[in-house]
């Protein structure tokens, strides 16, 4: 079952999980590797700080809490984490992308053990988990599901229908994470689409909501644990965080025009420093 790593663990994780993120996204010459580093901390948070319950030699276990990265073009960040987990082998990491690997630039949850969803299609994910949830009222099993979603993913209306949904059924076996980075696609957040006053929307839908900083180990467990404890209503965890935290090339890139693009070699040989140095 879930072994908890200790914090300076976490911490040589996140690291790793960077460099992976760097080197895939380089190798493949395409990818969204602004988009998987804003998402570390919490992944390795529910993957290695004993959040989620899984077992990667069963990844079918009925019993396993439900992951699912709504952002699907943050995957690089997904599979480093699966690889280092144990769910599949190092080498398809640098297979990213390529004719015929698993490992598409949106997750295919056919090809990849560890995925409970294929997304990409930005807006689906919430209502995925949704279904996950209710399922397991239905089976009688205790499983809890966690689904990450976008900033710029919230301006979907099929968001906001699935937080009715979860609202109305008064599942409590459901926890969206907002990865909070304050840029989609073309640009700022509240340029492109003001989602502020943001707590206070996901309060009106019904929704226990927690702010927090989302590189920050200690609050993201306090946060889970609240998620977890907290019964009658569905969780939010707005996660505040960088695009592209680790790399200082794509962190003051304010224009946003590191998204969906993936460092140069030069580039990525000056990232995995910093990353290295964090
Ligand atoms: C339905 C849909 N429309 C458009 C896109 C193209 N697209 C890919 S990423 C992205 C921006 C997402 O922004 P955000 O949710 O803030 O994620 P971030 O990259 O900042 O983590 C868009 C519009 C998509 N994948 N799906
Ligand atoms: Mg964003």
């Amino acid at each position: 079952m879930e072994e908890r790593y200790a914090i300076p663990q976490l911490q040589d994780k996140t690291r790793l999980i960077r460099r992976h993120i760097i080197t895939m996204t380089t190798a493949a010459g395409s990818g969204h590797p602004s988009s998987s580093l804003s998402a570390v901390e919490i992944l390795v948070a529910l993957y290695f700080g004993g959040v989620l319950r899984h077992d990667p030699s069963r990844p079918d276990w009925p019993d396993r809490d439900r992951f699912i990265l709504s952002k699907g073009h943050g995957c690089p960040v997904l599979y480093a984490v699966l690889v280092e987990r144990g769910y599949f082998p190092l080498e398809w990491l640098f297979t990213l992308r390529q004719i015929g690997s698993p490992l598409e630039g949106h997750p295919n949850m056919l090809r990849v053990p560890g995925l409970e969803a294929s997304t990409g299609s930005l807006g689906q994910g919430l209502s995925i988990g949704l279904g996950h949830a209710l399922a397991a009222r239905l089976d009688g099993r205790d499983y809890h599901v966690y689904v990450l979603i976008g900033d710029g993913e919230c301006d979907e209306g099929q968001v906001w229908e699935a937080a009715m949904g979860a609202n109305k059924y008064k599942v409590d076996n459901l926890t969206a994470i907002m990865d909070y980075n304050h840029y989609q696609q073309t640009g700022y957040v509240p340029e492109v689409m003001p989602l502020e006053p943001l707590k206070e929307k996901w309060r009106a839908f019904g929704w226990h909501t927690i702010e927090v900083d989302g590189h920050d180990f200690g609050a993201l467990f306090k946060a889970f644990k609240e998620a977890k404890a907290t019964k009658g209503q569905p969780t939010v965890i707005i996660a505040h965080t960088v695009k592209g935290k680790g790399v200082s090339l794509i962190e003051k890139d304010r224009g946003n025009k590191f998204h969906g693009v993936p460092l140069t070699s030069e580039q990525a040989e000056v990232a995995l420093k910093e990353i290295e140095e964090m």
